[in-house]
């Protein structure tokens, strides 16, 4: 459980003082939800966090939205003000679940101390059962002190909450005659595969069919990314190649994605030959972007599981893989070396140090977009990145939470310097805690993301992009951390390896080419094969 203490939550923490299961204290409330998201995503379990009333639980909400984007099992606990205050503007007090109505799968006030067991026994199913999401539960403070027989439910039964997981049987026959017809066939998989657990089913699917893989940045690692079927990611900063495979494919097979406009771009121009299939658990994600032709409601595993038993014909392929070859080699993924240290060039060297097996949570910008090009995800439950919501400060709380999580594996957060200084507070957190995880800054002194969009679009005005950052050598030092620091091409490499063999956290400032720009980029609003620049 990760939070933060005040005084509508004293009697809980009072509790916590002997719980039997640690406890971290974060140094701010939303540091404290990213950690629990950080730690869900890691290991498939339904993560915690607490704050008080009032401020500590509207500081929470920007993490609860993260993890609501991205479909993270999580449980917000919060402190209420007392029951007969509530609605008075009392000290401390705010609407909670009001507030998180529209960015939690569900949420509860407590108002008898007799249905506490009850709502946290169901806030764990729902959070971590269907298309998973946060639940909120807020705690008046005189209900906490209140007592009751405790009484635990075994069963749960929440009215009107039946998710399907298993696809209907007429469907599945539709689908798998659709599949065996094509001949451009290709699978655009998202976040739904790895919450599923179905990576092992897709790349049965994908070898069986002969069929190439595009990925979401949060479907990264549910296919492996070294896999000649892999396509890498598709979409805004996606590869050339998935883009113009998506744009001339005649079946495209989504599991577990939801046509987000970060992967669709035009909508009305979006995959123009293709049929459609979409396995998606959610029933209002179906059709909701893009219309598709057969919907297929229900877990991406068993569907999956289903769809191979089916499968007796499977579509021949060739001539498709061949062109998908070509543009592979005409349009590869690239970026020219120059005097300052590439960005690319860090993630390649962190992948190759790392052998591809670390954890790498981003945080938002060009850093995140260049951790999801140029680190190869071969496992599920590898890359931690806001997708859905793009918080910066996601990423270093977040990887503290996977550190917990996944305490002998090498965790790296890809951090920008802007977006490193909304949750740079948690070294404290870290180092207290021993929790070791690595920080690896692309310090190009920029807002680089939003410069980007200033240089290309709105005639290189850095309108307040530039920054002035803190030394963060000195600063992580300052926490009792590490601070290493590369400034050559010739430092990168080693710089790597002595943080991965320090015992401490560590911060790297890599002082990289302010300028430099993630590439290919489709322009908002734009066909995605309208590719710019990174094109060879
Ligand atoms: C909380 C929040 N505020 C603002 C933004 C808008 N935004 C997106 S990327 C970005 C720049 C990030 O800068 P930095 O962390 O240095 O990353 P870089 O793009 O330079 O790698 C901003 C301001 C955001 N995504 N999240
Ligand atoms: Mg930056």
């Amino acid at each position: 459980m990760f939070g933060y203490p005040g005084g509508a939550v004293l009697p809980i923490f009072d509790k916590l003082y002997d719980a039997p299961f640690s406890f971290i204290l974060t140094h701010h409330e939303q540091a404290a939800a990213h950690a629990a998201d950080g730690y869900a995503r890691v290991t498939g379990k339904v993560g915690v966090c607490i704050a008080t009333s009032g401020p500590g639980a509207t500081n929470l909400t920007t993490g609860i939205a993260t993890s609501f984007m991205d479909s993270i099992p999580v449980v917000a606990i919060t402190g209420q003000v007392k029951t007969h205050l509530i609605g008075n503007d009392a000290f401390q007090e705010a609407d909670v679940t009001g507030i998180t109505r529209p960015i939690t799968k569900h949420n509860y006030l407590v108002k008898d101390v007799r249905d506490l067991a009850r709502i946290v026994r169901e806030a764990f199913h729902i959070a971590s059962t269907g298309r998973p999401g946060p639940v909120a539960i807020d705690i008046p403070v005189d209900v906490q002190t209140h007592e009751t027989e405790f009484n635990w439910p075994e069963e749960v039964e929440v009215r009107g909450y039946k998710p399907t997981y298993f696809g209907h049987p007429g469907q599945i026959k539709k689908a798998a005659r659709l599949i065996a017809k094509s001949k451009k066939p290709l699978i655009y998989a998202g976040g739904g595969v790895i919450i599923s657990g179905a990576s092992a089913e897709l790349k049965a699917l994908a070898e069986k069919l002969n069929t190439p893989v595009t990925m979401t940045l949060l479907g990264l690692g549910g296919f492996p990314g070294t896999h000649p079927l892999s396509l890498g990611m598709l979409g805004m900063h996606g590869t050339a190649f998935a883009n113009y495979a998506i744009m001339n494919a005649d079946l495209v097979i989504a599991i577990g994605a939801r046509f987000d406009d970060r992967v669709t771009g035009r909508l009305d121009a979006f995959a123009p030959h293709a049929k459609i299939i979409h396995i998606d658990i959610d029933p209002s994600s179906i059709s909701k972007n893009v219309k598709v032709d057969i919907p297929i409601v229900g877990d991406a595993k068993h569907i999956l599981n289903q769809l191979l038993e089916e499968l007796d014909k499977v579509p021949d392929t060739k001539e498709w893989i061949s062109a998908i070859e070509q543009w592979k080699q005409k349009h590869p993924l690239t970026y020219k070396e120059g005097t300052r240290i590439k960005p690319q060039y860090i993630i390649e060297q962190i992948y190759e140090a790392t052998n591809g097996e670390a954890i790498i949570a981003t945080e938002v910008g060009q850093n995140q977009m260049w951790a999801a090009q140029w680190y190869k995800y071969n496992k599920p439950r590898r890359l931690l990145s806001s997708g859905g919501l793009g918080t910066m400060g996601y990423g270093f709380p977040a990887a503290i939470g996977a550190k917990v999580g996944s305490p002998k594996r090498q965790v790296f957060d890809i951090a920008g310097d802007g977006s490193i200084q909304m949750n740079i507070q948690e070294l404290a957190t870290a180092v207290t805690n021993k929790i070791y995880v690595k920080v690896a800054i692309l310090n190009n002194g920029y807002l680089g993301m939003v410069r980007q969009w200033q240089e290309l679009f709105y005639k290189r005005r850095y309108s307040y992009t530039p920054l002035c950052n803190p030394d963060f050598v000195k600063l992580a030092e300052s926490y009792g951390a590490v601070g290493l620091r590369a400034t050559k091409n010739q430092e990168v490499r080693p710089t790597i390896e002595k943080a991965l063999a320090t015992d401490n956290v560590v911060f790297i400032d890599f002082q990289i080419e302010p300028e430099e720009n993630v590439y290919p980029m489709v322009p908002a609003g734009e066909a995605i094969d309208r590719m710019i620049g990174g094109m060879a």
